[in-house]
């Protein structure tokens, strides 16, 4: 294993303190803690082939502005995804006139930490998240006309520095199982996907490209998986060039962790990689919504759900990377979108409030340890 050491050992107290030695911000150091465990899920992943990293924003609860969370996503993370930073309703309905300000400060931080980064994403082909201004600009531009510009704009932007998009992300209905209907796919039908994938072949060669969406393992999914598959099999027909699926992993618990469960996922990933696709996790989490109060039943249920699940997953040699939707409980979306009953915050992350590691960060360790190795994208 690599040594991670890259700069002075902070004590916990002093990382926590966001002391950080008189360090300017932006570039962290990689500490090596006098840690639980000693070794960084960035070096356990990189060890197996895999590259493990996270969601982070520029906002509020960015590692960016905060020097505790910044020092534990530098020492943790290989690769940072911008959480809302890419999407068109930052950026921006103009293609001549896009704001990369916040992606690009994610980028710098990246850069400064010598991380890979992943984009997300170029086309949310989901009505909710178009908004009657876009959809206005769309229609008067003419789909076909806008995509292709903000694809070119977008990618370009970037260049080399992402190596992974999320071309399109979350197309499928997960209640009837087909393309949604927005107004880029019924303006253009089926080829809206392959305008949006050979603009991004075009303009980002380098780049892997990804259909991202929520399909789960658990019950109740069966449609939306259906869907999925069958929007794979026409992109291989089609000739349509994705190369991966990204599945988000939004986990709960819904109390059926069967076999009948695990054996119908697995179908699933068998007749994905079996389309030649290969796989990721791209914003893995678990809602605690239906666990207990009690803090250390609860961290110990998200821990064996995460355990569970990254078993199975790491078993497929076309995996080779892992992304949480941030790290730290105290700014997960969930708390926002998925509050609990007892009005308890969720804890659906590796780090707790207080930024200490907890049994969910010790699950994905032991489950990086127990991974196959791989010829990863790393
Ligand atoms: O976590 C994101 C939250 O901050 C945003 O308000 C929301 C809408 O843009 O999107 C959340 O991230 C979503 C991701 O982009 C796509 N998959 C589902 C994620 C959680 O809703």
């Amino acid at each position: 294993m690599k040594p991670n050491w890259q700069g002075p050992v902070l004590t916990r107290r002093q990382q926590l303190a966001g002391i950080a030695g008189g360090l300017a911000m932006g570039a962290l150091p990689r500490m090596a803690w006098a840690a639980e465990d000693g070794a960084s899920l960035r070096d356990l992943a990189a060890a197996k082939g895999i590259v493990f990293g996270t969601a982070i924003n520029a906002g509020r609860g960015s590692p960016i502005n905060d020097p505790g969370y910044g020092a534990i996503v530098a020492r943790e993370c290989g690769v940072l995804v911008p959480e809302n930073e890419m999407k068109v309703y930052v950026l921006g309905d103009d293609p001549a006139r896009l704001n990369f300000g916040p992606a690009d400060r994610i980028a710098g931080f990246a850069r400064d930490n010598a991380m890979k980064l992943r984009g997300h994403t170029l086309l949310w082909n989901y009505g909710k998240y178009i908004s009657p201004a876009l959809a206005d600009m769309v229609t008067k531009t003419g789909a076909e006309k806008w995509l292709r510009s903000y694809i070119t704009a977008v990618t370009g932007h970037f260049g080399d520095r992402i190596y992974s998009w999320d071309v399109v992300n979350e197309t499928i209905d997960p209640k009837t199982g087909q393309v949604r209907g927005t107004v880029f796919d019924q303006a253009l039908g089926f080829d809206v996907f392959k305008i949006a994938y050979e603009t991004a072949r075009e303009h980002a060669p380098h780049a892997q490209r990804v259909y991202n969406d929520y399909m789960s393992w658990e019950v109740g999914n069966e449609t939306h998986r259906a869907g999925v598959l069958r929007l794979l099999e026409r992109f291989r027909k089609e000739n349509v060039p994705v190369d991966a699926l990204g599945i988000q992993s939004h986990l709960g618990n819904d109390g059926s962790h069967s076999g009948v469960q695990h054996a119908a996922w697995k179908r699933f990933l068998d007749d994905v990689t079996a389309m030649g696709y290969r796989l990721l996790i791209t914003e893995f989490d678990i809602n605690d919504r239906e666990m207990p109060r009690d803090i250390a039943q609860r961290d110990a249920q998200v821990a064996a759900v995460a355990k569970s699940y990254l078993d199975m997953m790491l078993s497929y040699p076309q995996l080779d990377q892992l992304l949480c939707w941030g790290l730290w409980d105290k700014h997960s979306w969930l708390n926002g979108f998925a509050p609990r009953a007892d009005g308890l915050p969720q804890r659906p992350l590796p780090y707790d409030e207080a930024l200490r590691p907890k049994p969910m960060r010790a699950a994905i360790a032991d489950a990086l340890r127990a991974a196959p190795v791989r010829k990863g994208i790393a």
